[in-house]
């Protein structure tokens, strides 16, 4: 292996190209993926529907977009040189920071000479006679690749309006995981958000302040801890980089991929003063950690609601008018259940005489008109709607392309009551066909950098360890499957998260089977399980 081969057929228009792996997605999985594998002196292309790499930060440019997770953390860890070199200039990064990040790591390490921008990846089909995969673009180009690495992102496929009449709408109007490269101008403007999960809590304080009015139109609050940010200090930023084997090697060892780990106290333990004083301390230290004060936050009710409660009570402080801080405290989901925002001035927005608050739980919206929204209690004029609403996740971006396996089975078809995977790497009848950051892999509950560099460098053990064996392919066992699915159902049932109507479950799209995807039973598990696996010479699948 390890040439690449072009083959004209003589029926077809495109010549047919032989490589040993294709990668799908030219995001932060992608990018170390095509790395480690080049560095196996493979054949590699990997095609971007994007014009450039970044994947989820180079699709997000909405205003006010940054990582939840500190930028000292939220970098790679496989490349010392330039987690030495590159300098994060504020305590959690923006996005336009971050795609230079990744930026950077594409030219240094010369990543984009095997990248094909521009191009989608529209069917992948698995050829039981080659055991390759036959993959085409909505270019027309014919592929056959022995690997397919499906790095398409766990949240990355938007959830689109689904308003009858929005073609009508005079105005503008976005949805922040398509925002254009152009900035978009709101001043003198009169500006609806739909939609407050992360993203509307991070675009709503950019927004108002530039609108002349901001309206919000919210059907269910989040919870929203601040993140302090502001510029890194030079100390941490030192602390960091002295000690950075130790920071990465905790990451790996916690069951977050966060330094920190959650505490083995229970909130229950502590009195109503303590419970106070500490999540006081918590908080001010801002971000998700806040999540991790107590063990049981996710798995008991009674600790869950001193956390919440203690939130709603900061919401009550934050909000001057007492009417518009009850309709921010969320009531329908235990804290922690539905991804942990983390908000700059979000709640102080509503201090503003330029914003408004519509709660749309019982005034649900109707429609778009000609000049903006209408609910079913008013209309609302606007000359801009941004869509913050969400996304297909775990599934959408890999349902977007027609997959099919041994038989031709349709991957549709095979997970049309849920994602059925084992580890979250790879599905039975697909070989070679692998996922990063998968569902059923701990992923999106953790650090997600920490855990794409697991799957990848697992996968690059494997692939190393199909060519030294020579053998061609490798999928999970069937029964291997059923028992992992289980197994994360039923811990996930364990724990709180199942209450919410999360996109974690698929609960935000109308008529996804409700499934909790995530595995709940934390990274450092997770890892030693993965690792024992391949150190039994791969059990559980099968390998020819
Ligand atoms: O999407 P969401 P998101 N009419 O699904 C509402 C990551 N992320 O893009 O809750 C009206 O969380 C919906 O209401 P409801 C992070 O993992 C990370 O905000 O369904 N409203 C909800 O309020 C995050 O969890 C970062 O009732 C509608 C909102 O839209 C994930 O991405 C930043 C509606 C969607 O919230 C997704 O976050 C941003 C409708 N028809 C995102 N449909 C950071 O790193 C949906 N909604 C900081």
């Amino acid at each position: 292996m390890s040439a690449t081969h072009e083959r004209h057929d003589t029926a077809r228009e495109r010549p047919s190209v032989e490589l040993d792996a294709v990668i799908v997605g030219a995001g932060l999985a992608g990018l170390y993926m095509l790395h480690r594998l080049r560095e196996l002196g493979l054949s590699v292309r990997v095609f971007e529907a994007g014009t450039g790499v970044g994947g989820t930060w180079y699709w997000n440019r909405y205003p006010g977009a940054r990582c939840d997770v500190e930028s000292m953390l939220y970098s790679y860890s496989w490349s010392d040189e330039v987690q030495q070199e590159w300098r994060w200039t504020s305590r959690y990064a923006t996005q336009p920071e971050i795609l230079r990040y990744v930026n950077d790591v594409a030219d240094r390490f010369d990543l984009r000479r095997d990248i094909r921008f521009e191009m989608r990846v529209t069917a992948a089909s698995f050829d039981e006679d080659t055991s390759c995969w036959q993959i085409r673009t909505d270019r027309g180009d014919r592929l056959s690749a022995r690997f397919c690495v499906m790095a398409t992102g766990c949240i990355s496929h938007p959830q689109r309006p689904a308003f009858e009449g929005l073609d009508g709408f005079e105005g503008e109007w976005y949805h922040t995981g398509r925002w254009p490269k152009e900035d978009v101008d709101f001043t003198g403007k009169r500006v609806g958000v739909v939609g407050t999960g992360s993203t509307g809590i991070q675009l709503i304080p950019v927004v108002a302040k530039q609108a002349a009015h901001l309206t919000v139109f919210q059907r269910t609050p989040n919870f929203a801890i601040p993140a302090w940010d502001g510029p890194l200090a030079a100390s941490v930023e030192r602390e960091f980089k002295e000690n950075y084997s130790r920071y990465r090697r905790r990451a790996r060892e916690t069951s977050t991929c966060w330094p920190q780990d959650f505490s083995e106290r229970s909130a229950l333990e502590d009195s109503p003063q303590q419970q106070e004083r500490e999540l006081e301390a918590r908080w001010q230290e801002g971000g998700f950690g806040f999540i991790f004060q107590y063990s049981d936050i996710l798995t008991d009710p009674e600790a869950n609601k001193v956390a919440a409660d203690f939130v709603c009570n900061k919401i009550r402080q934050r909000v001057n008018d007492p009417e518009i801080a009850e309709l921010l405290c969320p009531y329908d989901h235990p804290l922690g259940t539905k991804r942990l925002c983390v908000d700059s001035d979000y709640y102080e927005t509503y201090n503003r005489d330029n914003v408004t608050l519509v709660s749309i739980r019982e005034t649900p919206i109707e429609a778009p008109t000609p000049t903006g929204l209408r609910t079913s209690e008013a209309e609302y004029d606007l000359d801009v709607i941004v869509f913050a609403i969400g996304f297909d996740s775990m599934t959408g971006a890999l349902f977007n392309i027609d997959i099919r396996g041994r038989d031709g089975v349709q991957l549709t078809k095979k997970w049309a009551d849920g994602p059925r995977t084992y580890l979250g790497i790879g599905t039975a009848g697909f070989p070679n066909l692998f996922t990063i950051t998968g569902p059923g892999s701990p992923s999106v509950l953790s650090n997600m950098i920490v855990s794409i560099e697991q799957h990848v460098d697992w996968l690059t053990d494997c692939i190393t360890h199909l060519l030294d064996a020579e053998l061609d392919c490798i999928e999970p066992e069937r029964d291997a499957e059923d028992a992992w699915v289980d197994h994360v159902n039923e811990i996930a049932d364990d724990t709180l998260f199942p209450q919410a109507d999360s996109w974690y479950a698929g609960a935000n799209i109308a008529g996804k089977p409700r499934v909790f995807t995530p595995y709940v039973g934390g990274c450092r598990t997770y890892r030693d399980r993965c690792d024992e696996v391949a150190a039994n010479g791969y059990e559980s699948f099968t390998l020819r």
